[in-house]
């Protein structure tokens, strides 16, 4: 099961370089819903358009997914495409192997350009034949380290005793190792326990990306996380929701590389 893959897939160059194209490591997190599927595409599209110039990706939860519809989710991952921006599909993936495949499979095909899983499937007959997907066809994987809501050290803060003579280790720091192993893209650690993103980047290999979201409405602050060690910053509500969406991405963009 070892894997080692090195880091020249074509998700991550390029995400690297709309990121440098943008100055901003901001991904735009659209979770849609409210409205009917016309007017969430008019809204998602909008908003990409707004943000476009000051973000390096977008990323798209299930719930935009399942309430626009497939046709309408290809056409605002076209749109994302137009403005050349790779677009993440946020599934927290973690099913049986052939029921991973199948539904990577379908957003692959749908225009997604990379996948965020949840590594508790593990790797044999679970996410092996995701990451095997995803390294044919230059598509990224993107694994969940450490969440970034309050109950989350429930279960990756826990201490795990792997065998009857192994030292607890938290969770999250063998979360980290699989990513590493599996040849991750990129690792998903919440901005909002900057702590924890540096205790996941001296864990990981430098072409492994951290993911935070938890910046903005869950507390979290870019320059914070930034300084620990976060990669890129996934922003959602405070974006979407505020008066000014454009205002408000370039000032996170600005915190992003400064
Ligand atoms: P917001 O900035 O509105 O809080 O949104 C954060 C986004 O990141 C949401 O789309 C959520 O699904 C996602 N996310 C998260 O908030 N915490 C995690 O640990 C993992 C996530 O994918």
């Amino acid at each position: 099961m070892k894997r080692h893959v090195e880091s020249n897939s074509a998700f991550r160059e390029n995400i690297l370089s709309a990121s440098k194209n943008n100055f901003s490591r901001v991904i735009l997190a659209l979770d849609l819903q409210g409205s009917s599927q016309s007017q969430l595409l008019r809204n998602g599209k909008k908003l990409i358009e707004k943000t476009a110039p000051y973000i390096c990706a977008i990323k798209l939860g299930r719930p935009t997914v399942l309430n626009l519809g497939m046709e309408k989710t290809r056409t605002l991952i076209a749109t994302s495409h137009t403005n050349e921006l790779p677009c993440i599909i946020d599934d927290k993936l973690g099913d049986i192997d052939d029921v991973n495949l199948a539904i990577s499979r379908a957003y692959f095909e749908l225009g997604f350009d990379g996948i965020i899983v949840n590594p508790i499937a593990g790797w044999k007959g679970g996410l092996e034949p995701v990451f095997t997907l995803a390294q044919t066809t230059g598509r990224g994987v993107i694994v969940l380290v450490y969440m970034s809501n309050p109950g989350a050290s429930e279960v990756y803060g826990q201490l795990v005793v792997r065998n009857s003579r192994g030292k607890p280790r938290p969770q999250y720091v063998i979360f980290a190792e699989k990513a590493d192993l599996w040849g991750a893209d990129g690792a998903v650690v919440g901005g909002n326990r900057p702590e924890i993103v540096k205790k996941v980047r001296e864990k990981l290999r430098n072409g492994i990306h951290i993911y935070s979201p938890g910046i903005g409405t869950q507390g979290g602050e870019v320059l914070r996380a930034s300084n620990a060690g976060s990669d890129f910053f996934i922003i959602g509500r405070s974006i979407t929701r505020s008066s000014d969406p454009e205002h408000a991405v370039q000032k996170f963009a600005r915190q992003s590389v400064s």
